[in-house]
């Protein structure tokens, strides 16, 4: 590790870059470089607003080659792999999405999704296309017209078939779907799973971190296979896999990212004069609605849904800001703020940088090295930026770009970094986070 609190933005800037270029494979970004040697599609999207602050046509390359890979209903798949079938697991074949019907032939993916962040990447580059002007406006305006179709069928895929009840929360099926893969939010929902006969496997993930207590362990990851197994058993069929499946859980986090993105596609909608405008704010006010009806009136902190169990999930972790990514509701909002700002989450005493960790330090499960169980995400501290940005929140916004460029000062771009001694842990030079220090340096 560095311990350089010094280096200038310029050196910042030329280092993100340079992860950036490191993790190019061309058409598409790696997440990582060895932890993650493919595409994964909500690290895409942020990808994508790192690279239009330095390359507009690499922007748009990067979200084409991911929706290249939308499949026939309408889902984008969270992993599109590139051509190293080895560097992960588990890789293309273990997730027997070959005989899927929806998948487009000769791109290889996996078959589950991840929150749609890409209509708000989508008006990133559109901004940062007209900011240049010439060609990569011109670029970045064809874009938008055509991709529009791709989107708004993925927004429809979402809002149809994971939210068949129209209660304004998307439904997930793997904890993978949430991209909060081990967060104690998802403790109950995998506490009831017992693994069936499992093909046996080998992991790869803990060959390229420091420390295994760093990435989940064996007995999730058994739970995590078993979940692809019954999704291939019924070739990754949306309705069959809603009968099957042990895992259902409403994400009220992926939720809000829905509420706040549909809000984003259907002003770019408007921009090109697409009827469908008016579809797509129905849709963002029901998941807006639906994010907000799930707030606890004890805590003031947003709760996913057990549906196989039929109750609510209340932990203490970052995704009960939800509503502060959904936007809407003034009181709400200025309440949450409130909280994130508090000495739960923010104010913790002792924090190295005053920035949401993933599971509050005050909470029982806190664990400050370990993945989604404590430790501070750079990309996420972006997206609620982002969201205090659209809100007119310019302090709030202030005060988490500052803590997160000083955080990223050290330039190893981790993964996620120990709340109190500012550690980069999992994997380094992950690529979002090189995007967030490059969106963040504006
Ligand atoms: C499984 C790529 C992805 C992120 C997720 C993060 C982690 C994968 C893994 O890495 O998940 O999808 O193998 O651990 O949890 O949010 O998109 O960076």
């Amino acid at each position: 590790m560095t311990d350089n609190n010094y280096v200038s933005t310029e050196q910042l800037r030329t280092a993100a870059i340079e992860v950036l270029r490191r993790n190019d494979l061309g058409t598409m970004t790696s997440a990582a470089p060895d932890l993650y040697p493919h595409m994964w599609s909500w690290d895409a999207a942020f990808v994508a607003i790192g690279l239009a602050r330095v390359d507009v046509p690499r922007a748009i390359t990067e979200l084409r080659t991911l929706l290249d890979a939308q499949w026939s209903t309408g889902m984008i798949p969270h992993i599109v792999f590139s051509d190293n079938d080895t560097g992960y697991f588990p890789g293309f074949d273990r997730w027997g999405t070959a005989g899927a019907k929806a998948r487009p032939a000769g791109i290889k993916s996996s078959g589950i999704c991840q929150p749609p962040v890409h209509a708000i990447a989508l008006r990133h580059i559109l901004d940062r296309g007209r900011e240049n002007g010439g060609a990569d406006q011109a670029a970045a305006e064809q874009f938008l017209r055509e991709s529009f179709d791709g989107w708004l069928a993925w927004h429809r895929w979402l809002a149809d078939v994971r939210d068949p009840g129209r209660v304004g929360l998307i439904e997930i099926h793997h904890g993978w779907e949430s991209g909060f893969d081990n967060s104690p939010r998802w403790d109950g929902p995998y506490a009831a799973i017992q693994p069936g006969q499992l093909d046996p496997f080998t992991r790869r993930d803990i060959l390229h971190v420091a420390d295994v207590s760093e990435r989940p362990d064996d007995a999730e990851y058994a739970k995590y296979l078993w979940l692809v197994q019954q999704m291939a058993s019924v070739g990754f069929d949306d309705k069959a896999v809603q009968d099957i499946v042990d895992f259902r859980v409403r994400d009220v986090f992926f939720s809000g990212i829905m509420a706040a993105s549909t809000w984003v596609l259907a002003d770019l909608a408007d921009e090109i004069g697409r009827p469908e405008a008016a579809e797509l704010r129905e849709v963002a006010k029901r998941f807006r609605d639906g994010v907000d009806s799930t707030v606890s009136p004890e805590t003031g902190l947003a709760r996913d849904y057990d549906v196989l169990a039929d109750q609510w999930i209340a932990t203490d972790t970052v995704s009960g800001f939800a509503p502060l990514v959904a936007g809407g509701d003034p009181r709400l909002l200025a309440h949450q703020r409130e909280i994130l700002q508090g000495s739960d989450w923010m104010g913790f005493p002792g924090l190295r940088f005053a920035l949401p960790p993933s599971t509050s330090p005050a909470s029982a499960a806190f664990r400050a090295r370990t993945y989604w169980r404590g430790p501070v995400w750079p990309f996420l501290n972006l997206l609620l930026g982002w969201a205090c940005a659209r809100d007119g929140q310019d302090d709030l916004y202030e005060t988490l770009r500052s803590e997160s460029l000083q955080q990223l000062n050290d330039l190893a771009f981790g993964e996620y970094y120990e709340p109190f001694t500012a550690e980069p842990l999992g994997s380094l030079a992950q690529a979002w986070t090189a995007a967030a220090a490059l969106e963040w340096l504006g």
